[in-house]
């Protein structure tokens, strides 16, 4: 019979490879030596880190699944689910930065760019030296991301951008801005475009006073007549599945960052039961108090276990987008559950940010909502099991 670890039930760390446990083990040293001691500082104080992406840059930990000779690691889906729990064991803001880097910047510009556009963004996004955002989100299209407005009139050999996004992660420091518009020269079909930070009439303000995902910087990016080049387009792709084939591999991370999140809490919550007494004994020694550990174990575990599968399949180019609404909304949900119960086990000290698990929680509710609502999700997977679209 094998002992059994709490920490690791069903033996995830005996299906990694071994590139895969280097990996992780790198991610965890960085998040913990160099995010950890500045996040609850930077939440209170809503600060923006460009900074810290050359510092992730260096780390290995930006496009991962980018190859080698553009700057990235040439690795595994499986390890960069295991950066973005890594870092969302310390905060969801963190792994935002690094997953819209990785997922929703360099993986538009390496799947549907031009050799030119690799060449001149994708080392530098890889170190950390640019740093991009994705625009999709707009005031008046959020779920239905095929109501936007912003289009891009043909200008010349180029084109004229107009238009607003809104929630856009990294926006108010980004150097590289990958934009989604309707494009009157390929008759409306929905575009990708890469601008870059100074070009007329692009600004992007910062969305000031969130209270969740304060250590990650979000802001719009507001478009007056912004003139690009017939190199601006991304060639290889046209329609909505553009801005969705970024998204699958961001929500797939989300779904291992999510379990990051939910492992912090679930720790914090274990740890603090057995220090704290109350009644004469510690709290652990409560049948209320260990049957919220025993689910929260079971949900992290399940879901790690998910992620995995996922993951696997991605790399073995098997996946169905229905497979990462699964993971991306279940995870979500009960990472944020996890961190509820968290809180509440904490009792008084649990709404304190020395605790730290009132950030998780206030973090995950963004987490709920962005790259798909939890019940966008649903439809999705409401769509897929009758056929008939619920939107
Ligand atoms: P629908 O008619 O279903 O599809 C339109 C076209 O897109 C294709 N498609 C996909 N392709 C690849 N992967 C997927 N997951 C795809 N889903 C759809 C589809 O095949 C079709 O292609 P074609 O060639 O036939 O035209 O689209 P719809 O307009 O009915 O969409 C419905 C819905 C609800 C599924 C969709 O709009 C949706 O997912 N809404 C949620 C929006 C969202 O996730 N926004 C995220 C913004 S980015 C963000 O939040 C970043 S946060 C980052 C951070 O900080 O971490
Ligand atoms: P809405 O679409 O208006 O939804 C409001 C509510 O209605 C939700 O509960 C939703 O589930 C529900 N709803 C919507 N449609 C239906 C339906 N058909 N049936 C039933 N219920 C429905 N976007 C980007 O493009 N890039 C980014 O980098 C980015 N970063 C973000 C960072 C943060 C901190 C946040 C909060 C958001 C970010 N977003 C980003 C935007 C995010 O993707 C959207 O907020 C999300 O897609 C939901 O859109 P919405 O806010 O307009 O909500």
């Amino acid at each position: 019979m094998t002992p059994f670890d709490w920490q690791d039930p069903f033996g995830l760390d005996a299906q990694l490879s071994e590139d895969e446990r280097m990996i992780r083990d790198a991610a965890h040293a960085f998040a913990q030596s160099e995010l950890q001691p500045r996040v609850i500082e930077a939440f209170a104080n809503e600060a923006d880190a460009p900074e810290l992406f050359p510092m992730m840059g260096s780390a290995g930990l930006l496009g991962a699944t980018v190859p080698e000779e553009y700057g990235g690691a040439g690795a595994s889906y499986v390890a960069y689910g295991l950066i973005a729990r890594e870092i969302e064991r310390v905060d969801s803001g963190y792994r935002s930065m690094a997953s819209v880097q990785s997922s929703l910047v360099m993986y538009p510009i390496f799947a549907y760019g031009s050799d030119e556009q690799k060449r001149k963004y994708l080392p530098g996004l890889a170190s950390g030296q640019l740093i991009g955002c994705f625009g999709l989100t707009e005031p008046d299209a959020g779920s239905d991301p095929g109501g936007m407005r912003t289009y891009a009139k043909q200008d010349g050999d180029g084109y004229s951008l107009s238009g607003a996004k809104t929630w856009i992660s990294n926006a108010p420091f980004a150097d590289v801005f990958v934009v989604w518009a309707k494009s009157e020269a390929h008759g409306g079909a929905i575009r990708g475009f890469v601008l870059e930070k100074g070009m007329a009439g692009l600004s992007a303000p910062k969305i000031e006073n969130k209270l969740s995902l304060r250590a990650s910087t979000t802001g719009m990016i507001l478009m007056d007549e912004v003139k690009v080049g017939a190199d601006a387009l991304l060639p290889e792709v046209s329609g909505l599945k553009g801005p969705f084939g970024c998204l699958n591999r961001a929500r797939y991370g989300i779904s291992w960052g999510a379990m990051g999140a939910a492992e912090f809490c679930f720790h914090a919550a274990r740890q603090y039961g057995l220090d704290r007494e109350q009644f004469g004994v510690p709290l652990a020694s409560k049948q209320l108090y260990q049957l919220k550990l025993a689910d929260m174990m079971s949900e992290i575990a399940l879901g790690l276990q998910a992620s995995l599968r996922v993951g696997r399949l991605m790399d073995d180019h098997q996946f169905a987008p229905e497979m990462i609404s699964i993971v991306k909304r279940n995870n979500v949900g009960k990472a944020l559950d996890i961190a509820r119960k968290a809180r509440d086990m904490h009792g008084g000290n649990g709404i304190s940010g020395e605790y730290q698990v009132i950030r998780h929680m206030v973090n995950l509710e963004t987490v709920n909502t962005y790259e798909g609502t939890h019940d966008v999700h649903a439809l999705i997977l409401g769509r897929a099991v009758t056929g008939i679209a619920a939107f």
